[in-house]
C-alpha cells in the first residue's frame, strides 16, 4: 500500500556508497539557541556516513548573542569536518546560505535549518536520487520536534507535499491520486509543487545553473516559492523522498522580525507568475504597493534558461490549485480572525 510509511522497505535498500556523491551540509543561523544549534550539528555528524559527508558549514548571519561568539568558535574547532564562517553584516537567510555554498567543496549541497535533528538513514536517499537524476532537487520528510519539550514527535505517517495559496503562503497537502499512480513503489520519490524551503539537497552544479537564489531577497520568506517555481519552470523536478526524515522545531515565535517577507514574495511573483500575479495582488493589495527593488537580472535568467510559463506550472505540476476567475469588483479573501470579537453588553 503506497500510503503506509514505508519504513521497512526503506531499511532494505542497499546503496553503492562508493558511487554516491559527497555533500556539504550548510546551516545558516541567526541568534539561535546553543542547544538547538548543536543538536543539529551533532545529529548530522552522527547520522551521516563518513564517506558521504564532505563537511558541515555553519554560517553565522551576524548574530548578536554572546554564546554564538568565541564559545561557539572554540566548541566547533574541536569537531571534525565542521567549519564556522561569519557574515560581516546581517545578510538574511538567502545570502547567508549562498555564503556557505560559495565555500562548499561537496558535489551536492544540503541545506538545513539550524534547529533540526537528522534521523538515521536521512542522507543516503537524497544523494542516491541526485546521483540518478542531476536535475532533481530533493527534500526529506520534515518531522515535527515539539517546540516546548523538544521531543522528536515524528510524523503522522503519510508524507505530505507542498503547495501554495493565492496570497503566496506555503501550504501542506496530501499526495494527490495522480501522483500516487505515477509512483512505482512506496519508496519512490513524491513530486511536490513547492518546498517548505529549509531542508533540501541539490547538485551544486545544477544549483548554480539554475541561478542559485535571488540575492535581492532579505531576511526571511518568499525564497522557497521562488525556488520551487524556478525548478519546475526551468526543467528540474522538486521531490520529497519518503525514506529521508529530518526533524525541525517550528517555534511559536522566530527570534527576529520577518518584515521583509512581503517584498520577497512580490519579487517571486514579478519574475515567475506572469499574468497570474494579479490573482496574488487582488488578495494582498499591500503587495502591489510594496517596493521590491530591481528584478531585471532574474527576468534575464528566466529568459536565458528558456523557462516555461506559470500557466504550464499550474496545468502540469499543480492542477489541484483552483485558479479563480477574478471579475472586476468580485474578488477578495475571507479571513478568519483567531481572536473572537466580543460583543459589548447593552
Ligand atoms: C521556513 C523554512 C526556512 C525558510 C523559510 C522561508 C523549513 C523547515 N523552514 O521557515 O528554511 O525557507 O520558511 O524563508 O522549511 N536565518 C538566517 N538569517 C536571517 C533569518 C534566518 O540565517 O536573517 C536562518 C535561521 O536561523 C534558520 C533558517 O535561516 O536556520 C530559516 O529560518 P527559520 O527557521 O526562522 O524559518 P522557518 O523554519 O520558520
Ligand atoms: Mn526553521
Amino acid at each position: 500500500m503506497i500510503n503506509c510509511f514505508p519504513v521497512y522497505r526503506c531499511g532494505n535498500v542497499k546503496y553503492g556508497y562508493n558511487r554516491l556523491p559527497r555533500t556539504s551540509v550548510i546551516i545558516a543561523f541567526y541568534n539561535e539557541a546553543w542547544s538547538t544549534l548543536l543538536r543539529t550539528v551533532h545529529s548530522v555528524l552522527e547520522t551521516s556516513p563518513d564517506i558521504l559527508l564532505e563537511e558541515v558549514i555553519l554560517v553565522d548571519d551576524y548574530s548578536e548573542k554572546e554564546h554564538l561568539k568565541e564559545s561557539l568558535q572554540e566548541y566547533v574547532s574541536e569537531l571534525r569536518k565542521v567549519r564556522l564562517i561569519r557574515a560581516n553584516k546581517r545578510e538574511g537567510l538567502v545570502r547567508a546560505r549562498l555564503l556557505g555554498a560559495s565555500q562548499a567543496k561537496g558535489e551536492v549541497l544540503t541545506f538545513l535549518d539550524c534547529h533540526c535533528e537528522c534521523h538515521n538513514g536521512w542522507l543516503e536517499p537524497l544523494l542516491e536520487r541526485i546521483r540518478e537524476e542531476e536535475t532533481a532537487v530533493v527534500c526529506p520528510v520534515i518531522d515535527v520536534i515539539d517546540w516546548r519539550t523538544f521531543e522528536y514527535l515524528g510524523n503522522s505517517g503519510i508524507p505530505q507535499i507542498g503547495g501554495l495559496d493565492w496570497r503566496l503562503v506555503f501550504t501542506w497537502h496530501v499526495v494527490p491520486e495522480r501522483e500516487e499512480k505515477r509512483r512505482r513503489s512506496s519508496i519512490d520519490v513524491i513530486r511536490s509543487p513547492t518546498m517548505a524551503g529549509g531542508l533540501f539537497s541539490v547538485s551544486k552544479k545544477y544549483f548554480d545553473y539554475l541561478g542559485s537564489y535571488d540575492t535581492g531577497m532579505e531576511v526571511w520568506g518568499g525564497e522557497n516559492l521562488e525556488f520551487s517555481f524556478r525548478i519546475w519552470q526551468c526543467g528540474g523536478t522538486l521531490e520529497v523522498h519518503p525514506c529521508s526524515h529530518v526533524g525541525h522545531v517550528f517555534p511559536r515565535q522566530a527570534p527576529y522580525s520577518r518584515s521583509k517577507a512581503l517584498a520577497n514574495s512580490v519579487r517571486a511573483a514579478e519574475v515567475w507568475m506572469d499574468e497570474y500575479k494579479e490573482l496574488y495582488y487582488h488578495r494582498n493589495p499591500h503587495a502591489q504597493l510594496e517596493p521590491y527593488g530591481d528584478v531585471t537580472e532574474r527576468r534575464q535568467l528566466r529568459e536565458r534558461l528558456q523557462c516555461k510559463p506559470f500557466k504550464w506550472f499550474l496545468e502540469n505540476i499543480y492542477p489541484e490549485l483552483h485558479v479563480p476567475e477574478d471579475k472586476p469588483g468580485y474578488f477578495g479573501m475571507v479571513t478568519i480572525s483567531d481572536k473572537p470579537k466580543t460583543r459589548k453588553a447593552t
